[in-house]
């Protein structure tokens, strides 16, 4: 595994900041920059402005319900999913910053049409993480990685440069879409938020430098899988949730959509863990546009994402849609879990 080439030295932006700004100001540190990253970086969120604005209003402009249509997954594709997925393509695509894409909603890596230029990078994304959240108004997201090419600049990618180690990851990030829109970002050395201003059209910094507790009180898991699960993960939810006198009984919280659920264990911390069991039996969440972006997200902030043996960050992917047992959070907290359920 190569040491990516970093983006630029962290920096301390004040609160307030645009996300703009504070790229422009990370690029501005870099002698070699070409501007390609701040680039891609303000394609990712005019995506997530657009997708936003239409998830503000889903209920009104007709985007709620199904496609009718099955995805790669072999779930059913809504039609926000679908929009968000086809948002984020046409809008990075024109811009010369990819050479090609990994998305949750295609099975085949999507390929860049000839008429626009070759990027040097490649871009990964879950366009619409929690989808079973869409039609009730609970929080969803959108997750993404970048990862620069390996294959001969200029030329079109290839599924070689989509099965990269997360790593290698250059920079990644999720958007929010809940009571506020946030974009939270990392290129690994600190992790800023930044919160959507709908009157002003733009992301400013408010939660700069995230670091997540060393350890929380909160475990968030779908305990309605608890008879599915392997021994050691049901060992951990009792210990976890019963008081004992050197622990106090952890309180449970799961919102159904993975970057909710990390979003507020980045903030509060604690432990997320979706593990593998009799149905799923290498876990339900994807590795390299779920599990492999909130790890070096996670990573960054202070915390530890394993897949009950090794880091996450550490798996050579096999194929675009595999999928991982994922245990991810306050470093104490998880390292709780894998006595219980680790190997
Ligand atoms: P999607 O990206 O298709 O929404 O799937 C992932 C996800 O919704 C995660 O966000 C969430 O943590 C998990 O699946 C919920 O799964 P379950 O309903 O089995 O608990």
């Amino acid at each position: 595994m190569s040491s990516a080439v970093s983006i630029g030295p962290a920096h301390d932006s004040p609160i307030g900041t645009t996300l703009e700004r504070h790229l422009l100001d990370r690029q501005r540190r870099m002698s070699e920059a070409t501007g390609d990253f701040t680039g891609l970086f303000q394609q990712i969120s005019l995506a997530a402005k657009i997708i936003g604005s239409r998830v503000s209003k889903a209920g009104l402009s007709g985007i709620l319900g199904l496609t009718g249509t099955t995805n790669v997954q072999g779930e059913q594709v809504q039609k926000l999913d679908d929009f968000a997925n086809n948002t984020i393509v046409s809008v990075v695509e024109a811009g010369g910053h990819v050479c090609v894409m990994g998305s949750e909603e295609v099975e085949e890596p999507i390929q860049i049409p000839s008429q626009y230029p070759q990027g040097k990078y490649v871009l990964q994304f879950d366009p619409l993480d929690g989808s079973g959240n869409i039609d009730i108004n609970a929080s969803i997201g959108t997750i993404f990685s970048i990862h620069r090419r390996l294959t001969q600049d200029g030329t079109p990618g290839t599924l070689k440069d989509l099965l990269q180690p997360g790593g290698d990851i250059v920079a990644a990030g999720y958007v929010i879409y809940g009571s506020s829109n946030m974009l939270v970002y990392s290129t690994g050395d600190q992790v800023d938020g930044f919160t959507y201003d709908p009157g002003v059209g733009e992301f400013f910094l408010s939660h700069p430098k995230i670091r997540i507790p060393k350890r929380g009180g909160i475990y968030s898991i779908n305990e309605g899988n608890y008879h599915k699960w392997d021994e050691g993960v049901r060992k951990w939810v009792d210990w976890i949730k019963a008081p004992s006198e050197n622990k106090k009984a952890y309180s449970l919280r799961y919102i159904g959509a993975m970057v909710a659920d990390l979003h507020r264990t980045l903030l509060r911390g604690g432990i997320f863990v979706y593990p593998r069991d009799v149905k799923n039996k290498q876990g339900k969440l994807r590795l390299l546009y779920e599990a492999c972006p909130m790890a070096f997200l996670v990573e960054a902030s202070g915390g530890t994402a394993s897949n009950g043996k090794t880091r996450i960050l550490t798996i050579e992917p096999k194929e675009l849609h595999q999928r991982t047992p994922v245990f991810m959070g306050s470093p104490d907290d998880v390292a709780d879990a894998l006595r219980f359920a680790g190997s």
